[in-house]
């Protein structure tokens, strides 16, 4: 038996807004100059560097892949935390100038599920603090609250592509995954919510371009807007041009069935 749509399940970087290049990955130099090493993160290893979600995590993947030992400090272990709360912090201060907004059609898509009664939430490996900022500093402080449940960063145990974080939501919901659609980026993301179960709607971005979306209900540059048609990657397009609720529906009834 088909399952009506209830919610909708929003990852944030990449697919909320275009956070990595210029805000991550800046926010993560600025937090190496300010601990005195001399790491950089240029776009190009950035790109290498998001196999693996999660700052922390991302920091000691570095350290062991991509360096020498001697370029490594001793403490690391003990440094990454710090180091971590550092790049937050640069990061919390970029989004509050206003730097990054958020990608085309996302405020227009959250606001029609709001007028049409759709329950809404995050689902993010980034920290809350991440989360909050950018929900600010875009759809202002009062957005926090549209979302029923936020679930990001250390909650669950495993990050992204795990589907915990999904699996967590979810629960905290206390709905199935055939009564919700995610929306994602990258293909660590899709792992995630398809191994949760979940349709997923995917918008790429310059780095996720060539990512592995054959699980995805539909691929497509941008969310799109009456003026701004989006471009449609993935099989059968659908005859409208931008991603409002009724499409959303459509590819999570045609989704009903398949996982
Ligand atoms: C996003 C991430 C995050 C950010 C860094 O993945 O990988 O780790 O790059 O965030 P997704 P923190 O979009 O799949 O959730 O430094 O706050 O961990
Ligand atoms: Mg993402």
């Amino acid at each position: 038996m088909n399952s009506p749509l209830q919610a909708f399940l929003f990852d944030v970087d990449g697919t909320m807004a275009d956070t990595e290049r210029d805000g991550h990955r800046v926010a993560f130099n600025r937090a190496f100059e300010e601990y005195g090493l001399e790491w950089h993160w240029s776009v190009e290893t950035y790109g290498e560097l998001l196999a693996v979600t999660g700052g922390k995590e991302r920091m000691k993947f570095y350290t062991e892949k991509f360096l020498q030992p001697a370029q490594v400090p001793d403490s690391i272990d003990q440094l990454i935390p710090g180091l971590h709360q550092s790049k937050t912090r640069h990061y919390t201060e970029l989004l509050s100038t206003g730097a990054i907004p958020l990608r085309p059609g996302v405020e227009r898509l959250i606001n029609e599920a709001r007028e049409r009664g759709f329950r809404l939430a995050i689902v993010t490996t980034t920290t809350p603090e991440n989360v909050t900022a950018l929900l600010t500093h875009t759809l202002g402080a009062e957005s926090i609250d549209w979302f029923e449940v936020i679930a990001a960063g250390d909650i669950v145990p495993a990050k992204k592509p795990a589907s915990d974080i999904y699996d967590f939501t979810l629960k905290a919901m206390k709905l199935n995954a055939t009564q919700c659609i995610a929306f994602e980026d990258s293909s660590n993301g899709i792992k995630s919510s398809v191994g949760a179960n979940l349709n997923t709607i995917v918008t790429i971005n310059d780095y996720t371009k060539d990512d592995d979306f054959s699980a995805a209900s539909i691929v497509l540059d941008h969310m799109g807007e009456p003026d701004q048609a989006f471009t449609v990657l993935s099989d059968n397009p659908p005859e409208t041009t931008f991603l409002d609720c009724d499409l959303v529906e459509q590819l999570h009834q045609q989704g009903q069935g398949k996982r």
